[in-house]
């Protein structure tokens, strides 16, 4: 049987929650292990910055959340004394929790790790959710205070729930970019309601719970109908957007339940989810406001196929290859997804130590949207020990981009596309790419003429100083080596 609480307290304000004696000045644990957990969190977080700490500030804010968790099951007391209870709810869900989690996270193949944290985000989005549904109940009276923190929980969580369940579907090609008709309209009229509606809840002027739930039905659909029309090239700004939305949620959680874990958790979530997405919306050239109002440029995903006429383009042989590398000075590899879905990250690394070994400065050009994830080079460039050093961003790579010899393409097609500088009319136009072109001669690793992402052809395939290298990205780069050893 599951224990309720009769009876809700008052919210303390958050900043005595971190006191750790009690009114008897007894050492209290719980608020110990909070501040515990919320430090090894910011620790955490900030690890996660660079790849050499990444992997340990990840088990460190996790070791602190567990903590936490356990903590809040064994330690904390109501207001009469009563421990939670409820045990065996608690850990059964613990363990489903837990072992579909380990299990989706060993299982889950690198490209597709964007749909993964898509989804998990939403599962976030959806227990803010449930955390205010249940609330709302367990509060005959609350205050306007405790009200308008029970529904913006409710509707952020659930905009992120349902908008980040329909990010994952599209990033797994299940559900298809779909043009709402009247879009932005729609989507403003949703919002409008919902103001109206948490207006009319909150001030008291009607107390229905059909109202509740009927918001909760409007956010569901509000999120669905945000993320709907949005394809190609925006979206992993929907996805880091949506994960700010979940933080933000979670935050609202730590409110209603005085919890400063939950609350310095949501709002880390929350703020590195926002910054994230202006760092995203910068790389992009998106606008926040386009973001916010679910107006993006819609491109079609990697369905489109070459359709302008752009003359021929050169193809470069194995052995003419190694040989302009062997004998460059200066060689900057330009990854994309296409190294990651052929797994080459090792045999790049391989490359890098032959051509070093000649007397070859190599380095890479790393684009903040390269590939599909934030920082999925990077990932996977540190996966093969490639020093961080090597890693140039994609301002200091331009600038260092006409003194270079030899650029190497890897899988790279929209991130290198100067379209994005010189055709107005362009999708991508706008969006900051690597300027390859400035090189002395480009290279460009990919298996045929297809477009990349954004579904869009490539001038720079046709340019003068560009030569095509077709093959998978792993096979070219072990032939490759193999070709160096004989110069
Ligand atoms: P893309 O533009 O997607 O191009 C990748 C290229 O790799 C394709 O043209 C493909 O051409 C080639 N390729 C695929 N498999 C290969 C293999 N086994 N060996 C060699 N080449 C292979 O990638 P990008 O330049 O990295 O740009 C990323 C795009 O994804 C951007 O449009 C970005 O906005 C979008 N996006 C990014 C993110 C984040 S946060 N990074 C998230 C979602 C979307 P072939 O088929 O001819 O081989």
């Amino acid at each position: 049987m599951i224990k309720r609480r009769k009876e809700h307290r008052a919210p303390k304000p958050v900043f005595l929650l971190f006191t750790f004696k009690d009114a008897n000045g007894r050492v209290m644990l719980l608020p110990l292990t909070y501040l515990i957990g919320s430090v090894t969190f910011i620790l955490g977080l900030k690890m996660l910055s660079h790849p050499d700490s990444a992997r340990r500030g990840n088990l460190i804010a996790a070791a602190g959340m567990i903590l936490a968790i356990l903590a809040t099951i064994f330690l904390y007391r109501d207001d009469n004394g009563n421990a939670l209870g409820n045990y065996g709810w608690i850990f059964g869900g613990l363990l489903i929790g837990s072992v579909v989690g380990t299990l989706a996270a060993k299982k889950v193949q690198m490209t597709a790790m964007p749909e993964m944290v898509s989804l998990f985000n939403g599962m976030g989005g959806a227990c803010a959710m449930l955390i205010s549904i249940v609330e709302y109940h367990h509060n005959p009276a609350p205050s306007a205070g405790m009200l308008t923190v029970i529904v913006l929980g409710m509707i952020i969580g659930t905009v992120s729930f349902s908008g980040s369940v329909i990010a994952w579907g599209k990033l797994n090609g299940r559900i298809k970019d779909k043009a709402i008709p009247a879009g932005q309209t729609i989507n403003f009229v949703l919002l409008l309601a919902l103001v109206v509606m948490a207006i009319a809840l909150i001030s008291g002027y009607s107390t229905q719970p059909a109202l509740f739930y009927g918001m909760l039905a409007i956010a569901a659909l509000y999120g669905v109908l945000f993320v709907m029309p949005i394809g190609g090239a925006d979206m992993p700004v929907v996805i880091s957007l949506l994960n700010s939305f979940t933080g933000v949620a979670a935050a609202f959680g730590g409110f209603l339940y005085n919890n400063p874990v939950m609350l310095t958790g949501g709002i880390l979530v929350g703020s590195a989810g926002t910054i994230l997405t202006i760092l995203m919306c910068k790389a992009m050239n998106r606008s926040l406001k386009n973001v916010l109002i679910g107006s993006f440029g819609g491109q079609q995903s990697g369905t489109g196929g070459a359709t302008k006429e752009q003359g021929s383009y050169r193809e470069i042989s194995l052995t003419d290859t190694a040989v302009l590398m062997a004998y460059a000075q200066k060689v900057m590899i330009i990854p994309g997804y296409g190294l990651a879905v052929a797994q080459a990250q090792h045999a790049c690394h391989e490359l890098e130590k032959i051509l070093e070994d000649k007397g070859v400065e190599v380095s890479y050009g790393i684009h903040p949207v390269a590939g599909r994830m934030p920082g999925h080079m990077n990932v996977l460039l540190a996966e093969a020990d490639v020093s961080y050093d090597k890693l140039k961003e994609m301002e200091d790579a331009n600038e260092e981009m006409s003194q270079t010899s030899v650029v190497l393409v890897i899988g790279a097609n929209d991130v290198v596309n100067p379209a994005a500088k010189e055709d107005p009319a362009s999708p991508i136009y706008g969006m900051p790419i690597l300027e390859v072109e400035k090189a002395e001669h480009v290279i460009v690793n990919k298996r045929s003429m297809k477009p990349g992402y954004a579904g869009i052809e490539n001038d720079l395939f046709f340019k003068p100083r560009t030569s095509m290298l077709f093959g998978d990205a792993k096979k070219m780069l072990q032939d490759l080596v193999g070709e160096l050893k004989q110069v």
